[in-house]
């Protein structure tokens, strides 16, 4: 079986995805997502000028060769740009593979490790009453695990708060809108935020924190350390991982469960911090890290020191990225949790899925392939526009990390 052609769709339905679709000599087509939030024409030309015409006339079944064709062969490796295009191609190809053998792509990884996934949602609002609200609406809905984020008093649009409850998007503006950090002010007011969930809600579910990266590592141990008797699920990107070591300094002075990877491209961003055992969930998703050939890497590595996955889920993976990392996550026998951030309706109509939500978990479907499609029509009436992810600065101007 031989590709004969491949194409990229972008689409925004509400909000911009990109996607990678592979056609066969046999008639067997697959797509994977190329969606990088903000930066989403670079992965388009990446994929056009310098991947498309180097996969026509190759083998479609031989994914292992593509794969190290794409890495090895480009000779400038990794990073997101080149990481997502190559996820693109592996995750269409996984579902050719999948589609040509008549199985959900679960079964090629190994079988199933488990009936239905685990999911957390995103409860955010503007105070700690909001957000408070924002969870039991979640609690009803019947998940398990719930993020948990609000407003900060004097932080001009606090990471995580949404202007609307279920379909939060940061990609917001045609040109990056400018936000604020304060840390004092974060490290006064996020223990009080989990202290007024559980004494509203008790210790029956899941909850979760993401700083994004807002904290210097000394900062981070302070904050996991007050948490503490919260008994968080975890604690998410506390400090930036691009020094993998910073995370001995949080793990010293606390053991509330820490959790890094969604902007993680390779198994190297993460070996330091998985073989130190400096983690206990990652982060890292198909669609970041070059597909479900590189994830179970990197899902291999961490199983050896008792590290499970958290794979990220944000709406800006589409669902073909979700769909994908549920047969993976299905399969993975060290599972954690999987990040579910709804689609709207319009997202779910331009990709059709056989995944579904029910009582805080998301089932599989069992469709050869990875059991998602694009509507090609409907896509095209959806034409890109620009957005960007936000900046974050201090009080003075200085520049942050978002
Ligand atoms: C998460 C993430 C996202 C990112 C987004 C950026 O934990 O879900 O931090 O909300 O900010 O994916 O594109
Ligand atoms: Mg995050």
């Amino acid at each position: 079986m031989r590709i004969t052609a491949a194409r990229v769709i972008v689409t925004c339905p509400g909000r911009n995805f990109v996607t990678l679709k592979i056609e066969t000599d046999q008639g067997l087509t697959g797509i994977g997502d190329a969606t990088l939030n903000g930066r989403e024409k670079a992965v388009v030309a990446y994929l056009e000028d310098h991947v498309i015409p180097c996969l026509i006339g190759q083998a479609a079944d031989q994914i292992e060769h593509i794969w190290q064709y794409l890495y090895r062969g480009a000779y400038w490796r990794r990073g997101p740009v080149t990481m997502r295009a190559i996820a693109a191609v592996d995750v269409a190809l996984w579902d050719i593979k999948a589609k040509a053998a008549g199985m959900p792509l679960y079964q090629l990884l190994g079988g199933r490790s488990r009936d239905r996934v685990m999911v957390y949602g995103h409860a955010n609002g503007a105070d700690i009453a909001e957000t408070v609200d924002a969870v039991g609406r979640y609690i009803d809905m019947g998940y398990k695990a719930i993020r948990a984020q609000s407003g900060i008093p004097g932080i001009k649009d606090a990471y995580g708060v949404g202007r609307g409850t279920l379909h939060y998007e940061p990609a917001d503006a045609a040109l990056p809108s400018e936000t604020t950090w304060d840390t004092a002010k974060a490290l006064a007011h996020v223990p009080q935020l989990f202290e007024a969930l559980r004494a509203t809600y008790g210790f029956d579910h899941h909850l979760l924190h993401d700083a994004h990266h807002r904290y210097t590592p000394q900062e981070a141990a302070s904050l996991a350390r007050r948490l503490e008797d919260f008994r968080l699920f975890w604690l998410e990107d506390l400090t930036p991982a691009e020094n993998q070591a910073a995370f001995r300094l949080i793990r010293q002075h606390s053991t509330t469960p820490l959790a890094v990877g969604e902007i993680f491209n390779t198994i190297w961003d993460a070996k330091q911090l998985i073989e130190e055992q400096l983690i206990d969930y990652i982060r890292t998703t198909v669609v970041g890290a070059g597909g479900i050939t590189h994830l179970r890497r990197i899902a291999d590595l961490a199983s050896l020191y008792q590290i499970r996955t958290g794979c990220h889920g944000a709406t800006d993976l589409s669902p073909v990225t979700m769909g994908a990392a549920l047969h993976f996550d299905t399969w993975v026998p060290n599972f954690g949790i999987q990040e579910y951030m709804r689609h709207t309706p319009e997202t779910d109509a331009v990709f059709p899925h056989d995944y579904h939500f029910e009582d805080g978990f998301l089932h599989v479907g069992d469709t050869p392939g990875h059991g998602v499609t694009i509507d090609e029509t409907l896509a095209a009436r959806y034409p890109y526009q620009p957005a960007f992810l936000p900046v974050a600065m201090l009080e003075d101007g200085t520049m942050w990390n978002w």
